[in-house]
């Protein structure tokens, strides 16, 4: 088997499949690159054409979305725990989650982040905080589901959890939290006390330091 190459940038959604990797132990060649790549590492269009990272090249292999990566890199050498299998409780919801987690809920964080953080001159602040109150109005899926469960599905840590995770760790760096549920940030706290995760942010930021010290 090849080792798979993952194209990120430290603690942007990539940080799913560099969570998920550590999961289950599958070797990859992490590639931290400068935020954004679009722009500081222009070579990275050549292999990405979105620009967008992550990115995730195994063989002949291309993937270029987060939650996809993520549950690919939990089953591209068989079943393990951390995906949910046809036939087994809860493999409609493990789909709709990770899905979820993307579409429904990181969607709306990274419109209120471009317009009021990156892109503040534009004069749209008001649009970014009414994708803020979205964001969180968007929640309640979640805090439902988890009012009797510890994880989402199957009674166990899965790639849903990671990708659902993500969104509320992301909520929390970019001022996000006020409008989180207590119940969602206690989740939170048990996903990001794992080993696998502290690995992953680790490696991530040694990624990002190197990447400092070569451009210094
Ligand atoms: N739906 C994709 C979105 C990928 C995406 O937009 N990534 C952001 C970073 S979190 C990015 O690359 N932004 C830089 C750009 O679009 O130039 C995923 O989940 O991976």
């Amino acid at each position: 088997m090849t080792t798979p190459v993952l194209y990120t940038c430290a603690r942007s959604r990539g940080l799913r499949a560099t969570w998920a990797a550590e999961e289950v132990g599958v070797g990859i060649d992490l590639r931290v690159l400068p935020f954004p790549p679009r722009y500081l590492a222009p070579e990275f269009m050549g292999i990405n054409p979105l620009g967008t990272v992550p990115m995730l090249v195994d063989g002949q292999t291309q993937l270029t979305e987060s939650c996809a990566i993520a549950h690919y890199l939990a089953t591209r050498g068989g079943h393990t725990d951390l995906a949910i299998a046809p036939g087994e409780r809860d493999y409609g919801e493990y789909s709709d989650y990770t899905y979820h987690a993307d579409a429904t809920i990181t969607f709306p964080q990274t419109v209120y982040m471009r317009f009021c953080l990156f892109e503040k001159d534009k004069g749209l602040e008001e649009a970014g905080h009414a994708y803020a109150k979205w964001f969180h109005k968007r929640l309640v899926k979640i805090e439902q589901r988890l009012a009797t469960r510890q994880y989402l599905c199957a009674d166990r840590f899965t790639v849903a959890d990671i990708c659902v995770g993500y969104a509320l760790i992301l909520a929390q760096s970019v001022g996000l939290d006020e409008g989180v549920p207590e119940s969602l940030k206690a989740y939170r706290q048990r996903l990001t006390a794992r080993p696998a995760y502290i690995r992953a942010l680790a490696r991530e930021e040694e990624g990002r330091k190197a990447l400092e010290t070569a451009r210094a």
